[in-house]
């Protein structure tokens, strides 16, 4: 069986459809390399008390992990010197991350959350670490922060990779996704799924449940349907899952369908993930597996950002669950 690897993938899209330039490929291929390593200390687990608390609170107010600061410590050095990137930015950075003058700069911008999940890394549950590639506008002539403020639709490439029992990469390029996975032995990432298609029928959801008594109609009236069964107006008996790393649960429902909320709510006025560093990315990545993924009322990859960390809610997955979400809230306002 032949075995392509991240590389011979990248270098065949541009020979095949010219969307993968030669300084694309690279930054992707670097970002993978990055991976490997945040991978590796991953797997460490306790060995290196990675997985303990710093004592500070990132830009989003949440506790920073030591693991937090090295992953994105790793994406950034290995990211800084290459002559692809004009600037970086990161969930865990309050300010985006301009290449410094010593090296060369290129057209492209790159976000990413570089460890997320990570308040499940002291027990062992996957994490992972998301990316989404823009071009700089102007081509960078004036590049301030304001030129990472693009709908998700403009980004050229987008990825996750799970930290799990076996280290997986999901990526696109805009023309459908693929996994990968980490060979440990050899150091690459192999194909190991050509297409990656969300099924359309699903009877699986993931949601916080915890916040049910914040949530709006829309959402309650979708999960009440889902959890009434075989007797409620679904007809079927439906079965929840919510690992609460969203690379882990978006990766099983690119592999088995399902749907994933983190809606806005009565305590998460503007939602509770980043749209810039999750939901941008992850929204590209599902409507390219031929998934769907809205705010509740809206395309999340139409949506203008105004902010480097702002929230979104955040309803993707298979299709027909996404579109009966967000029916329900177009019903609701309706009145
Ligand atoms: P952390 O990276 O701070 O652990 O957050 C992970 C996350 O952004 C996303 O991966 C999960 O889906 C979501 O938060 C889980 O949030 P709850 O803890 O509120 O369930």
């Amino acid at each position: 069986m032949r075995r392509v690897t991240l590389t011979q993938y990248l270098i065949e899209q541009q020979r095949h459809y010219g969307t993968v330039s030669p300084e694309l490929r690279l930054l992707i291929e670097v970002v993978a390399r990055a991976c490997k390593a945040i991978s590796h200390a991953v797997s460490k687990g306790p060995l290196t008390g990675i997985g303990d608390s710093v004592g500070l609170d990132n830009v989003q107010g949440e506790a920073q992990k030591k693991l937090d600061i090295i992953a994105n410590e790793v994406l950034m050095e290995a990211n800084e010197w290459g002559g692809q990137l004009a600037a970086m930015a990161s969930e865990e950075m309050a300010e985006p991350y301009q290449i410094p003058n010593r090296y060369p700069k290129g057209e492209f911008l790159l976000l990413y959350d570089p460890l997320d999940g990570s308040s499940n890394l002291d027990v062992n549950i996957a994490v992972g670490t998301i990316f989404s590639v823009l071009r700089c506008p102007n081509n960078c002539t004036e590049f301030d922060a304001s030129s990472f403020l693009q709908p998700g639709s403009q980004q050229v490439a987008a990825g996750f990779a799970v930290y799990g029992a076996a280290t997986v990469l999901v990526l696109t390029v805009g023309n459908g996704v693929v996994g990968f996975t980490l060979d440990k032995e050899l150091g690459s990432f192999v194909l190991t799924d050509e297409r990656i298609m969300i099924p359309e029928e699903t009877q699986e959801f993931a949601i916080n449940a915890s916040n049910m008594r914040n949530w709006h109609p829309p959402v309650k009236r979708y999960i009440d349907e889902c959890m009434a069964g075989k007797t409620g107006p679904r007809g079927k008996d439906f079965n929840m899952r919510w690992v609460a790393s969203m690379v882990a649960d978006v990766y099983r429902i690119l592999c088995r369908g399902g749907v994933f909320l983190y809606p806005k709510d009565a305590k998460h006025k503007e939602g509770r993930l980043r749209m810039m560093y999750e939901a941008n990315p992850m929204a590209f990545i599902v409507e390219q597996a031929g998934g769907a993924a809205t705010d509740g009322t809206q395309r999340i990859l139409d949506i203008q950002p105004s902010g480097l960390h702002q929230r979104v809610g955040v309803v993707l997955g298979s299709k027909s669950e996404v579109e009966r979400v967000t029916q329900y809230h177009a019903e609701a306002h309706e009145g």
